[in-house]
């Protein structure tokens, strides 16, 4: 075997039994994960945030270009920055750009072209999609499955960020492009998701059309 190859660190084969218990508990806890639009405007700690980009940061690529980049906002003027030009696109989308179908699959979530929230919450993350990059900072290659690589890590993200405890909400206005200009990103990076972290505030409610889940049988097949 060439020299390329290393030993596998890491795994190791646990009871079936444990197993099962480590997977329902999972279950259970990521089954409470909601999309929060209420958030407390209580200060997270800097140290979490990073390690749950770190977490997101071991998401599988493409040839392991890891084509990801997080800006991690807490600065206020900031946020109001990225609020305000949020807002302006909202405003456009409810006021007319959004065709009735869409805002017919939006009304049992009640939202609208107020977004507080992203000068509430402590944390804003916008997630980046690097097009050409490559497996160390700096280089240049060009980038392979990028929308898949950057859904994987923001998923991981997520993952992390709540069982930190941490509400989020994966918020898209669109178009995007203001993050890049505010965030001071190369214009080479495409805006994928601007995550909101905080608690949840107190009182937080979510709606009721969040809680229909598919169940296995509808989201799976086993041949
Ligand atoms: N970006 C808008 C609209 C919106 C679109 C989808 I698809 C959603 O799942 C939720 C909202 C907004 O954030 O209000």
């Amino acid at each position: 075997m060439s020299d390329k190859f290393v030993p596998l660190e890491g795994y190791y084969r646990q009871s079936e039994d444990q197993m099962r218990d480590i997977v329902v508990q999972l279950h259970d806890q990521m089954s409470l994960r909601r999309s929060i639009r209420m958030f407390s405007s209580d200060p997270v700690p800097r140290d979490i945030i990073e390690r749950c980009i770190q977490v997101a940061g071991t998401a599988p690529s493409g040839a392991n270009h890891q084509p990801w980049y997080f800006v991690a906002i807490s600065d206020a003027d900031t946020k109001t920055k990225i609020r305000r030009a949020a807002e302006e696109e909202e405003r456009e989308f409810y006021g007319g750009r959004a065709s009735e179908e869409w805002l017919d699959a939006l009304d049992p979530l009640g939202t609208d072209d107020h977004k507080p929230f992203l000068e509430t919450a402590p944390w804003l993350i916008a997630v980046f999609a690097q097009r050409r990059g490559g497996e160390q900072s700096g280089q240049d290659k060009k980038n392979y499955y990028v929308t898949e690589s950057v859904g994987l890590a923001t998923g991981m993200l997520i993952t992390a960020l709540h069982h930190a405890g941490l509400g989020t909400l994966t918020h898209t206005p669109a178009p995007m492009g203001f993050l890049t200009e505010i965030c001071g990103r190369p214009k080479t990076e495409k805006p994928f998701v601007l995550m909101v972290v905080g608690y949840p505030a107190e009182g937080c409610k979510v709606p009721g059309h969040a809680l229909i889940k598919k169940n296995l049988g509808e989201i799976s097949t086993f041949i």
